[in-house]
């Protein structure tokens, strides 16, 4: 080994030692951050390990570590000792403990051994009149993986939303304890910016169309009157949360001039979307294949076919029976027009095109085709992949692990006891807990892992890429975290485990894939639930 390699291996290692204190200061942080009330007995454990890793990171020269662990230090100096942490301190800490938890997640987006990291968001900010409410609702989002910060005061949340916009904002129409505060903060912000951010509001006490509609003018998407109920709440965030990672959509452009064709390619790559052009006709069969558009745009005359021939072939073939299909023509005549969308068409655009309407074309066809398909591929309780899809998955996951050589892992997870809950507490509650689990496993996986629900209270999870060891790491720590939420059924309040079998790929069928992670989830049973087991053989 030479020096250099060798010199690049000890700092690995190094490396290694500060990430992992850096763990164990996130796990002390997670019990402090569990029950505030408790805190003041982890203060001094917390301390010592926040300490290590400082000069740990001071050591080893890694800045990033040096500076989140000193202002972590800087604010345990203000913490009492033996009293519990303080609201206002707590959200400071909060603050300090994203930060160390980024840089262990960058390291992990770099190693290549390491196993799958939780992603998290850009923020949610809550602005209510009760900080107990909103520190308790700050706890279960971070353990939805959502990144939360609350506010108190008016200007102190219109100068974050200026830093940082943020995704959503859950507002009191009595914000910081003053009638209809929230709603004239909420006027002020929006005059600030571009595009409304959306606002998720709430009030105890007035629910009256006058109120409703001033919220809803201001940007107000939601209204929850008279309660709240956090697990909706977080259903309700997770929808607007999702909107900013929207995919662009895939459009094909055929048209016989280059001109015409590369004007739209402009056009439709400034509107952020995915356009892939053509000029041939005859090339049509390949680029349904290689590019699998969601939207397709056919010039209506081209010389050797028209356009709506070429929409009649398209749609013999099943998988883009549902394409939405626009023409381009500078074609007047209404009636020729409602011709060319009898044979299949979905719009019309005549030409000169013009850009804005064109944009706003697609937009509409793409978010309806998408919604279909999602109804046909998605369960509708969890919004998951339904069985037949996660199959159809499943299979595309292997050849693709067989072409590349790659591990890939099933996991197979059933809800324990789930019959007890309906009979306890009724289906309905049943149902929340089936959509709970289901966002704390997509917002926990990589993006490039599938989440389907198999049926009732079974789901299972494809992870592409990933050794069955590394699975099982993973899923043991969301198994784990999924027992420590307190679900709620009125006043009642009770936890839910769920156990899992997990199969590594051995270059098998899915069908015996499938069959070794099931013998692995009845095992876990067998062996008293609440817990991960790893197939054999
Ligand atoms: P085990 O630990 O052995 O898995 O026990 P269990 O009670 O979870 O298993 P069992 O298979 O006996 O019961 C599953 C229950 O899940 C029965 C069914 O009523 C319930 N269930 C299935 N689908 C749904 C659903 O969509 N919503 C609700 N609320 N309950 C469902
Ligand atoms: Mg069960």
């Amino acid at each position: 080994m030479n020096d250099e390699s060798q010199k690049e291996k000890l700092r690995q290692h190094f490396a290694r030692r500060v990430t992992t204190q850096a763990r164990v200061v996130l796990d002390t942080w997670q019990k402090i951050n569990e029950k505030p009330e408790t805190s003041a007995a982890f203060r001094n454990d917390f301390a010592g390990s926040v300490d290590k890793l400082v000069r740990y990171a001071q050591r080893f020269e890694m800045d990033k570590y040096t500076t989140a662990g000193q202002q972590l230090l800087a604010l345990i100096a203000e913490w009492q000792a033996d009293s519990p942490l303080h609201t206002e301190l707590h959200h400071r800490f909060a603050a300090a403990i994203d930060q160390l938890s980024q840089s262990t997640l960058r390291r992990t987006d770099n190693a290549s051994d390491d196993s799958p990291h939780i992603y998290r968001r850009t923020p949610v900010y809550i602005a209510l009149a009760s900080d107990e409410m909103a520190s308790r609702l700050i706890r279960q989002l971070e353990f939805f993986g959502f990144r939360a910060a609350a506010f108190s005061e008016p200007q102190a949340l219109i100068d974050a939303c200026a830093l940082h916009k943020p995704e959503t904002i859950l507002m009191d129409v009595n914000f910081s304890n003053r009638p209809n505060a929230g709603i004239t903060t909420v006027e002020h912000l929006q005059e600030r910016h571009d595009t409304p951010i959306p606002i998720i509001f709430m009030s105890h006490d007035d629910g009256s169309i006058e109120t409703r509609l001033r919220a809803s003018r201001c940007g107000g998407e939601e209204f929850f009157y008279p309660a709240v109920d956090p697990g909706q709440l977080i259903e309700k965030i997770e929808t607007y949360t999702h909107g900013n990672t929207v995919e662009p959509y895939r459009v094909l452009v055929l048209d016989d001039s280059r001109a015409q064709a590369k004007f739209m390619e402009t056009v439709l790559k400034k509107a952020g979307m995915t356009a892939h052009i053509i000029t041939d006709p005859m090339q049509i069969i390949n680029a349904l294949e290689e590019f699998s558009p969601e939207i397709i745009i056919l010039d209506m005359y081209m010389p050797g076919c028209t356009g709506m021939e070429i929409a009649r072939v398209i749609r013999q073939q099943d998988r883009f029976h549902s394409v939405p299909i626009i023409y381009l023509s500078a074609e007047e005549d209404v009636s020729k027009q409602l011709h060319a969308m009898s044979l299949g068409g979905d719009d019309f655009l005549t030409k000169p095109i013009d850009p804005k309407h064109l944009v706003a074309t697609i937009h509409n066809r793409g978010r309806r085709a998408r919604s279909l398909l999602a109804l046909m591929i998605r369960d509708s309780l969890t919004g998951l992949y339904n069985h037949t899809h996660t199959l159809d998955l499943l299979d595309q996951e292997i050849v693709r692990a067989r072409q590349k050589q790659q591990p890939l892992s099933f996991a197979m997870i059933d809800i324990d006891y789930f019959k007890r809950v309906n009979d306890n507490y009724g289906h309905p509650i049943g149902d929340r807990i089936l959509r709970s689990l289901s966002i704390f496993l997509k917002q926990r996986l990589r993006k490039t892992d599938h989440v389907g629900r198999y049926g009732g209270e079974e789901f299972v999870i494809i992870l592409p890429d990933t050794r069955e060891t590394d699975a099982r790491n993973v899923l043991n720590e969301i198994r784990e975290r999924f027992a420590e939420l307190q679900q709620r059924a009125g006043d009642q309040e009770f936890r839910v485990t769920f156990s899992c079998g997990i199969a590594g790929w051995h270059d098998e069928s899915a069908q015996q894939l499938r069959e070794r992670a099931d013998r692995a989830l009845y095992d876990a049973k067998a062996r008293g639930r609440n817990c991960v087991v790893l197939a054999t053989g």
